[in-house]
């Protein structure tokens, strides 16, 4: 069973998708254990993408993820690292099918975050939720999925 940080970037909540989104992970069979509304303020902003600090597109990002809440979800599963990533598509050139290709045409405004690996997965979720904040549940369901 693996856990991956997830995050609706503030395009979602004014264009009303979120559950669009929410659905698509839920029917995939991951399982939401930790999930809030949050407005994410410039340290932790800076925090999260501290890899990118200093590059040409940092300004910009900043601003976009700061802009309006957020909505940050603890998502597990088997796999659940390199499956989201697949669901939600490249950080550019997005195709179709997936939650950035199908959403928005730039990479600069794209609608979701995911961890990349598993070690960004260690990292970014203790910045996000603290241990009491995520719910292990268990419904039988496991098999179907
Ligand atoms: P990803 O993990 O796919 O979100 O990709 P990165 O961590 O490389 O990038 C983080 C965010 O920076 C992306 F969601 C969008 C933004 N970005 C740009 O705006 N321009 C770039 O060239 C690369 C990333």
């Amino acid at each position: 069973m693996e856990r991956t940080f997830v995050m609706l970037k503030p395009g979602v909540l004014p264009r009303r998708i979120a559950g669009e989104l929410i659905t698509r992970f839920e029917r995939k069979g991951l399982k939401i254990t930790a999930l809030k509304m949050m407005n994410i303020d410039r340290s932790l902003c800076a925090a999260h993408y501290a890899e990118h600090q200093g590059k040409d597109f940092y300004e910009g990002l900043v601003e976009y993820t700061v802009s309006g809440p957020v909505l940050a979800f603890v998502l597990e599963g088997p796999g659940a690292i390199a499956m989201v990533r697949l669901m939600i598509g490249p950080t550019s050139g997005a195709g179709p099918g997936t939650m950035r290709g199908d959403y928005a045409r730039q990479t600069e405004l794209n609608i979701v975050h995911a961890s990349d690996s598993p070690e960004s997965a260690a990292r970014e979720i203790p910045l996000f939720f603290k241990p009491e904040e995520i719910i292990s549940w268990e419904d039988g369901n496991d098999p179907w999925f």
